[in-house]
């Protein structure tokens, strides 16, 4: 067993700190400023290879239990253990979401793994990879053969070079783009960007699809909002995956996928793997009922609200207009169960606006039935007056947007946090809101509800 000390760290003429730092007492131990607090250690068996490209510290060393490991600037980037689940999903969510997927970009994934996964696709005709350092194509030729085994494949034209300059070279050319990277510190940072998600875009055909390393639910939700929020603004299909991985930090790894075909369906893959092609084609965590469950976030990243003035989820007293997705500001985003992004609640102006109409017809029409009525009965009715006044508030709260669940930001200054507080007469209040409403509301459902008699009864508008 060759442990490492210092001096099994000079294995190259370029030896640097790294083996001295990440390796204590035949540990291996894996730290980043992207997870502070926290890290994950293996046991080193031998130190395989350790030099300084030139562009990062590339190391391999054999683990105790996970097989040969690639480590990149001391962040792991695969173990021969667990490395199918990550190459096998970024591969093929992308490419069973794509009903022609014959042309694929791999940009980054020099260990050759997820090159591995899209050749034993019968349907891709063709792979371009491109990959910027050599070194850790080699590297993993030599120590990591299970994942490189797709560097042989006739399909495949290798690129050693920059993904940016490649891709300005090659537009409208890819049904699929995979970015296989390494985190956002240092040379991939570019890659979480939305100028490179832009140049994706223009080096996809029409209707590609692309599918991105994603970071990770537990630990870079504010990267993951930000990245959905420029990606929706490119793309009319985004969505997020994840699978879980455990030499990766917390244990989960998730996927940015976009298409530019606005029938594209993530989580109904069109293309479904049969269980003998599963079999034949060796996978072993990708499956047709994995696909449509990494889909699946929890109840934290489903959530997921865009940032103020990072999306559309916009203070709507400041954006009346509509945001360059489509969707109308005001409302917050999640990820819905049913594979498309949806607002939240399903509570659109116009839908409130019928509403409030229905409700408002109920509220006359009783208040002309009282007023046929003798005056005993009209008095047993004041009884009633309560089950009105609710009404009035079901109203004012249709008309304020707080059925969609985000009752604070939709209040207007000044106006209480909770519909019990209610202090002013509902009429000002309502009179109030229509008045607001009128301003924020996007001309077409502005106009609407003028023409209506019940509702010029309680906005006068
Ligand atoms: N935190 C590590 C993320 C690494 C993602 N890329 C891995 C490359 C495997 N082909």
């Amino acid at each position: 067993m060759l442990l490492p000390t210092a001096a099994t760290t000079t294995t190259s003429s370029t030896t640097t700190n790294t083996i001295m730092d990440n390796i204590k007492d035949g540990w291996f131990t894996e730290t980043c400023t992207l997870w502070p607090g926290q890290a994950l250690s293996l046991q080193v068996e031998e130190i395989l290879y350790n030099k300084k490209s030139k562009f990062q510290d590339v190391m391999v060393f054999k683990s105790k239990t996970y097989g040969n490991v690639l480590v990149l600037d001391g962040v792991i980037q695969c173990t021969e253990r667990d490395e199918f689940s990550y190459q096998e999903m970024i591969a093929n969510l992308p490419i069973c979401s794509h009903p022609s997927p014959q042309k694929v970009l791999i940009i980054g994934g020099g260990d050759g793994g997820v090159l591995r996964e899209v050749v034993k696709h019968p349907l891709v005709t063709s792979v371009v990879q491109c990959e910027i350092d050599e070194d850790v194509i080699n590297v993993s030729k030599k120590y990591l053969p299970g994942m490189a085994e797709g560097f042989f494949s006739p399909k495949l034209t290798l690129h050693v070079g920059d993904g940016f300059e490649f891709m300005k070279q090659n537009q409208d050319a890819f049904d699929i783009i995979i970015t296989d990277s390494s985190d956002p510190v240092g040379p991939a940072e570019s890659l979480f960007k939305e100028s490179y998600y832009q140049l994706m875009k223009t080096a996809l055909r029409e209707g590609g699809i692309l599918c991105c390393q994603g970071e990770c639910q537990w630990l870079h939700l504010e990267l993951i909002k930000e990245m959905r929020t420029f990606c929706k603004t490119l793309f009319p299909v985004v969505e997020y995956a994840y699978c879980t991985i455990p030499t990766y930090p917390s244990g989960q790894i998730g996927f940015m996928l976009c298409s530019k075909n606005t029938e594209t369906n993530f989580w109904e893959p069109v293309k479904e793997l049969s269980k003998d092609e599963v079999e034949s084609m060796n996978l072993k965590y990708y499956n047709f009922g994995v696909h449509k469950a990494s889909f699946i976030l929890p109840e934290f990243a489903r959530k997921c609200p865009i940032p103020a003035g990072g999306g559309w989820r916009v203070d709507r007293r400041t954006a009346a207009k509509h945001p360059p997705s489509g969707r109308r500001p005001g409302r917050p985003v999640t990820l819905g169960p049913r594979g498309r992004e949806e607002v939240e609640a399903h509570w659109g102006p116009s839908m409130q606006l019928l509403v409030v109409l229905a409700a408002l017809t109920g509220v006359l029409l009783s208040a002309r039935a009282a007023a046929a009525l003798p005056a005993q009965d009209r008095n047993s009715l004041h009884a009633s007056r309560e089950l009105s006044k609710e009404r009035k508030e079901l109203i004012l709260k249709l008309v304020s947007g707080l059925l969609d669940g985000e009752a604070d930001s939709n209040m207007l200054p000044g106006e209480p946090s909770s519909l019990l507080d209610l202090e002013e007469p509902l009429e000002s209040r309502l009179e109030e809101r229509a008045a607001y409403n009128r301003q924020s509301l996007p001309q077409r459902d502005r106009k609407a509800p003028c023409k209506n008699f019940f509702w010029k009864t309680f906005t006068s508008c």
